[in-house]
């Protein structure tokens, strides 16, 4: 049935909308009376339709419901300092291609930036990508929250500054010309469709799993070093993943409804907030708390960190949106290189679909050229077919690198062994992950 369309009569409509009430009853969080309203709705512009145009219209979506009177759209923004070029916007470009391929709904930017380095208008050129493109308006937060220390990728790789942009992600509760928004940072990418979640009700967001819901991770997640020697031990060794992996909320994807009185409350309870090591996130985490309304976590099949693919998703499956794609985000920026990238499942998509996006929004200029090359392409395409050769996964994959890692724990416990008896201090191999 899931996949089944009903088509057919207006009978049939209905027996297909109860059906779909069936199925959705033990979800809990879909809508019903929503889902009703909706379905009157279409059934009515179908009905309109069917007279009008003197035949029987489709009824269909996946879950038997369709939604096409809701005002429902994607959301990104891409705020770069001004008179700076573009950098957070080209993140946004595979994410557009991908929306058009995949989506009932568009995707709205807002963004500063009017131009792209080769002189190609945004807003015409994103058009053909189906993007409404929409400017960044101020958001009044404190100086001392401003430019506060934040132990966050936007600070170590950016500047108190640009960290400080995040907060404008707020305004997007002021976009009240829309139902619902699903709201996704330009450092992802979305792997299938995700038009379901326009289904529930309330605001929901990504678990905040960084470390995958890994206490072993968790310890070692300020060095980069042993952060990879613990993936690589848990990708050698088999186990279940939790389902719930945070209790804290990423705004790397939120669902919400845009609200004029929610954003003027989140403004002032972040005006009331002393400090927000957090960021936004912190900002809507505990705002929503306060009205006594959480935002709900989504699953980890739903939205992700990248790091977590392959080792942490229940039964393996490859999340709907995948947010960066691992700690440091190597594969999913413009300049990622393709020998870099080949272990990632999703390095090759992103580019693909990076490329594809620029050739239709007509956007040039020798560094595209570049990274979209023929030659590029190729190096990209050898790349996967060299590890999906037979064979190959086995030879580099993780039953050698436990083994790099047993011998090295034993070569480090000798050494320490060694070295505490010689200075006559007492040893141990004391691990520290
Ligand atoms: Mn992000």
């Amino acid at each position: 049935m899931p996949r089944e369309r009903c088509r057919g009569n207006i009978f049939m409509s209905k027996v297909c909308f109860v059906w779909a009430l069936v199925l959705a009853a033990p979800l809990g969080d879909l809508d019903a009376d929503e889902l009703h309203r909706e379905h009157h709705q279409a059934h009515r512009h179908d009905f309109h339709r069917s007279r009008t145009l003197g035949r029987i219209p489709d009824l269909e979506t996946e879950d038997g419901i369709v939604s096409r009177n809701r005002r429902y759209a994607f959301v990104m923004m891409a705020y770069d300092p001004p008179g700076k070029p573009p950098n957070t916007l080209w993140g946004v470009l595979p994410m557009a291609h991908v929306i058009q391929e995949f989506s009932d709904y568009p995707l709205v930017l807002l963004t500063n930036t009017t131009h792209w380095p080769d002189g190609t208008n945004v807003a015409s050129s994103l058009a053909k990508l189906g993007v409404q493109v929409l400017p960044v308006r101020p958001v009044p937060v404190p100086d001392r929250i401003l430019h506060e220390h934040r132990h966050m990728p936007c600070e170590e790789n950016g500047s108190p500054e640009i960290c400080g942009y995040q907060f404008f992600k707020l305004q997007i509760w002021r976009l009240t010309q829309f139902d619902k928004l699903i709201w996704m940072d330009n450092d992802g990418i979305l792997v299938r469709s995700a038009d379901y979640l326009f289904q529930r009700r309330g605001t929901w967001g990504q678990q905040d799993n960084w470390d995958c819901g890994s206490w072993l991770s968790l310890v070692a997640r300020n060095s980069v070093f042993f952060t990879r020697l613990v993936d690589k031990l848990q990708r050698s060794i088999p186990s279940s993943a939790p389902m719930e992996q945070a209790t804290g909320v990423c705004s790397g994807m939120l669902l919400l409804k845009p609200s004029e009185d929610t954003y003027q409350g989140l403004i002032r309870h972040l005006a009331s907030m002393e400090t927000v090591p957090g960021g936004d996130q912190q900002v809507v985490d505990t705002y929503f708390k306060k009205v006594k309304n959480p935002v709900k976590l989504l699953e980890v099949e739903t939205a992700t960190f990248g790091q977590c693919v392959g080792k942490a998703i229940p039964g393996g499956k490859l999340p709907t949106f995948v947010h960066k794609s691992d700690w440091l985000n190597s594969c999913f920026h413009l300049g990622a290189a393709a020998e870099d990238c080949v272990t990632h499942p999703l390095g090759r998509y992103w580019h693909e679909n990076f490329c594809s996006a620029i050739s239709i929004a007509g956007i040039g200029g020798d560094r595209l050229e570049e990274f979209c090359s023929p030659a590029q392409a190729t190096l990209w395409q050898w790349h996967r077919e060299l590890m999906e050769a037979p064979g190959m996964r086995r030879e580099s994959g993780s039953t050698r690198s436990l083994w790099w890692l047993l011998a090295g724990s034993a070569l480090s416990c000798t050494m320490v062994s060694v070295v505490a008896a010689a200075t006559g201090k007492a040893g141990g191999c004391k691990s520290s992950w």
